[in-house]
């Protein structure tokens, strides 16, 4: 199959714009799009709209932070405007490279305050290597922290730096109050509303390429789905035009090419998808009704089938093994337990995760999931869980390589923002993982930052541990950075686990005269099976312990009130906490209603004991 194309050189339509937002985390590119939604007249005048409105998944509220890549569309003046609103967390970095296909220009946002940051440097990046003219939106204008011209001179260093060609660097600023909504190309004062950024865009982002005329392309760049449309195909018409009940090609990505026809299309109109009859080049349109396509497929003219090349996507690095759960009380909790739900299951992901791979292991009932980072791992199982799924994980291990007979493994660039405080306690647990400090700059604020060079290994588990460290106060930021020769061991969790020796209820009796062991992380009432980690020990080693121990002298229960009072309330763990936690010889189980840790050998005979140290 032809595999091509054209370099067009003619303007497909003068009155479109397709842009994407691109961020670091959190620096306000959804809030934004909130605001270029409001003043285009999307919304009643009288219509509340929920803040983020773009981010729409449960998931996404709940934590406030992007996972999915989403488009809308908005108008000014004559001009339609596609916006694509991408995530800013590293791990959801694939879900920027493949949306940037479908766009002809960016918008760059940085937090004024913050300034450049690791995911800034990444989308940057694979901006300019698809040679994206990039606006740059110097965003929260209003922080009282904000140094806006100090910020601005980082974002030429970093373009300097990532060997921007002349013409990109002349890249026009605008300074923003998302929030507020409003914009300004001056930083000392904010104008009434979004006006000059809708004006930059219009100028600064060319507008698509591409031959009405020729032979049919869209690229398919995203994928949704819907009730009752089934999946829906999300991309850029290249070229050519296309009607409902037109027949075409899909062209696969194994060579393959598919013919169907156009029974739904639909373009982007604010929130909302509308019905079209046609699009033509230029257009980012919505199409349902076409079995198992995926990102990266071509749809095409059936005559000439022409195939647009998918772009490669940066390799995932951190794995997970995702198996059937084999604790005592699996299959109570939840709806799918089967090694083929779960395979089903990760299939169907696969489809429109194009950041994550899944590999077979020696064992049937057990996948290797491998992904960019825990985060994308641990929303992955979050998601299976609420859709009724069990299954148990292990703990997140890295991707290594062997180049001419040298084990290789990935490494980052980590970026820590932290009080002076406490400084020395970070340096000191980086220390322990391997990290080699690169940077360090004390803005004289209080606060330090400091730069680490790290392998991805040493990453694993650290979120929780440095957040206790700095009691919160801390911020941390990686990137992907390349990959260098084995590092040497890691040492993992320096303390060991309380194990439950039998299965049944556990006590408050039990838990008080337990708890000055370690810290545990159930209540009393909790249902226990043998080799279930029930605390955490304080010593290096493993304690197999009875937690459904009652007190002998009452025959009643009703000893537990009196005795609740002096419990100290469980740690309970979280799913992110309970994979950060688990050691090698460890399992997260999880259900729809429980996160359960356990050994994975739950006889207390069979387990091979925990070395001092380990
Ligand atoms: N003060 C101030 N806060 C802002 C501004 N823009 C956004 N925020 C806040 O910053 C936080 C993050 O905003 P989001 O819009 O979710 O950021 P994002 O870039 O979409 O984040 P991800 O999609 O997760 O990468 C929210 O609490 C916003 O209210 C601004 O201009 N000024
Ligand atoms: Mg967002």
């Amino acid at each position: 199959m032809p595999a091509s194309r054209k370099p067009a050189s003619t303007v497909a339509n003068p009155l479109i714009r397709n842009v994407a937002i691109i961020a670091h985390v959190d620096h306000g590119k959804t809030t934004l799009v909130d605001g270029l939604l409001r003043q285009s007249g999307v919304f009643r005048a009288n219509e509340r709209v929920v803040e983020r409105a773009m981010d729409n998944t449960d998931l996404e509220r709940e934590r406030g932070i992007t996972i999915l890549a989403k488009n809308t569309a908005v108008r000014f003046h004559d001009y339609l405007i596609n916006i694509v609103d991408t995530p800013g967390h590293a791990d959801f970095g694939g879900e920027v490279e493949r949306t940037l296909s479908m766009v002809d220009g960016v918008l760059l946002l940085v937090d004024a305050s913050e300034g450049p940051l690791p995911q800034t440097r990444f989308v940057l990046r694979k901006a300019l290597e698809r040679r994206l003219p990039p606006i740059v939106v110097i965003n929260k204008i209003d922080r009282q922290d904000a140094r806006a011209e100090a910020v601005l001179n980082e974002v030429y260093d970093l373009f300097i730096d990532l060997d921007a060609t002349e013409d990109l660097l002349e890249f026009p600023v605008v300074y923003t109050n998302a929030r507020a909504g409003t914009a300004s190309a001056d930083a000392a004062s904010q104008g009434p509303d979004l006006r000059p950024l809708f004006d930059a865009i219009v100028r600064h982002v060319p507008p698509p390429r591409g031959d009405r005329d020729a032979s049919l392309q869209i690229l398919v760049a995203n994928l949704d789905s819907s009730d009752y449309l089934g999946r829906i195909a999300i991309g850029r018409v290249f070229n050519g035009q296309v009607r409902i009940g037109d027949p075409v090609a899909v062209c696969k990505l194994d060579g393959r090419a598919q013919e169907t026809r156009v029974t739904k299309l639909f373009a982007f109109e604010g929130l909302k998808r509308v019905d079209i009859d046609h699009a033509s080049a230029g257009d980012i349109v919505c199409l349902a009704g076409i079995e198992d396509i995926t990102i990266g497929e071509t749809i095409a003219d059936p005559e000439e089938r022409l195939a647009i090349p998918p772009t490669a996507i940066d390799e995932p690095t951190v794995s997970m093994i995702f198996g059937v759960n084999t604790s005592p009380s699996a299959g109570r909790e939840g709806q799918y337990v089967t090694s083929r739900n779960i395979r089903d299951r990760l299939a169907k992901e696969l489809l429109g995760n194009v950041s994550i791979r899944v590999e077979e292991t020696e064992f049937p009932e057990q996948m290797k999931v491998v992904g960019r980072g825990e985060l994308q791992l641990s929303i992955l199982i979050e998601m299976m869980r609420r859709e009724g799924y069990e299954l148990q994980v292990s703990r997140p291990e890295i991707v290594t390589r062997d180049t001419g007979g040298r084990k290789m493994e990935p490494v980052e660039d980590l970026v820590i923002d932290v009080p002076e405080a406490f400084q020395g306690v970070v340096i000191a647990q980086l220390g322990t993982r391997r990290g080699a400090m690169t940077r360090m700059v004390n803005h004289g604020s209080g606060r330090v930052r400091l730069e680490f060079r790290i392998p991805t290994r040493g990453l694993i588990g650290l979120r929780s541990q440095f957040l206790t460290d700095t009691k919160g106060t801390g911020i941390m930021n990686h990137l992907f950075a390349g990959w260098e020769p084995w590092h040497g061991p890691i040492p993992s969790r320096a303390t060991g686990a309380l194990v439950s020796d039998r299965s049944g209820t556990a006590t408050a009796y039990a838990i008080y005269n337990l708890q000055e062991r370690g810290e545990i992380f159930i209540a009393p009432g909790t249902l226990v099976y043998e080799g279930m980690i029930i605390g955490e020990n304080a010593r290096a080693s493993d304690l197999d312990v009875n937690v459904t121990k009652e007190k002998k002298q009452t025959n009643m229960r009703a000893s537990t009130a009196d005795e609740a009072i002096r419990l100290v309330p469980p740690r309970v763990l979280g799913l992110e906490q309970a994979i950060e936690f688990i050691k090698d010889d460890e399992l997260v189980e999880v259900t729809p209603k429980s996160i359960r840790l356990r050994k994975r050998v739950l006889a207390a005979n069979q387990r091979p004991k925990s070395r001092q140290g380990e």
